[in-house]
């Protein structure tokens, strides 16, 4: 059995927990967020982040990029399977990159903003405008439902609408982000909602 270390409010974990219930991996969630939860992420990973994912091999994973292609190795069940073609997996890659670069710019200034911390200094303020860049490049750049041009050509959910609506759903219920700012991807956001493993998945405090 998988054990996943985490939360219900990360999109990172998100990401983790749409695999596990897409392919049908049963996993046991330890909550970050208590004391006890918090003592047993730090004593496996010293990053102190989450996701973590301690395998039944033993192998524990600090990353949700690479925790996905480990539960993927064997296939990514009903998601779209990752490009191959030198293009398309960089065009992949680099939504995924976006996305979370922007998402790790908010998610920085909202623990900040929590304890009290002054926003309006010069690295803040560029971490914000880099995640307007970011979101407003995806806006532009987006194919409709896909992420990505692979994305229209074989169809289906892949990493990179999973990466996207994750972040997404996380900007809208942090509100750290006005959508309509960026109509695009609010649109592609809303499309993905019922697909069940997302709805299954929603943020939740
Ligand atoms: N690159 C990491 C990012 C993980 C990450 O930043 N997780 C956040 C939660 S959304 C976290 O654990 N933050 C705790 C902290 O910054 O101390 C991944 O994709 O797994």
């Amino acid at each position: 059995m998988i054990t996943l270390f985490g939360t219900t409010t990360s999109p990172f974990v998100r990401r983790v927990r749409v695999v596990c219930l897409e392919k049908g991996l049963p996993f046991t969630l330890v909550p970050a967020l208590t004391d006890e939860g918090q003592a047993a992420l730090r004593a496996v990973s010293p990053v102190w982040k989450v996701p973590v994912v301690q395998l039944d091999d033993g192998r524990v994973v600090y990353d949700s990029r690479v925790i996905l292609d480990e539960l993927c190795r064997d296939g990514w069940g009903p998601l779209r399977e990752p490009p191959t073609t030198p293009k398309d997996r960089v065009d992949e890659e680099n939504v995924v990159t976006m996305i979370d670069e922007a998402v790790l710019s908010l998610v920085r200034r909202f623990y900040l903003a929590r304890d009290g911390a002054d926003l309006e200094v010069p690295y803040l303020i560029k971490e914000r405008d880099r995640a307007l860049a970011i979101l407003k490049h995806l806006d532009a750049t987006v194919h409709g439902m896909f992420a990505t041009a692979h994305g229209v050509a074989v169809g289906g959910f892949g990493r990179s609408e999973l990466a996207l609506v994750s972040g997404l759903d996380w900007l809208a219920f942090r509100q750290v982000f006005d959508l309509s700012q960026t109509p695009k991807l609010e649109a592609l956001r809303a499309h993905w909602q019922s697909r069940p493993s997302i709805a299954a998945t929603a943020p939740a405090a």
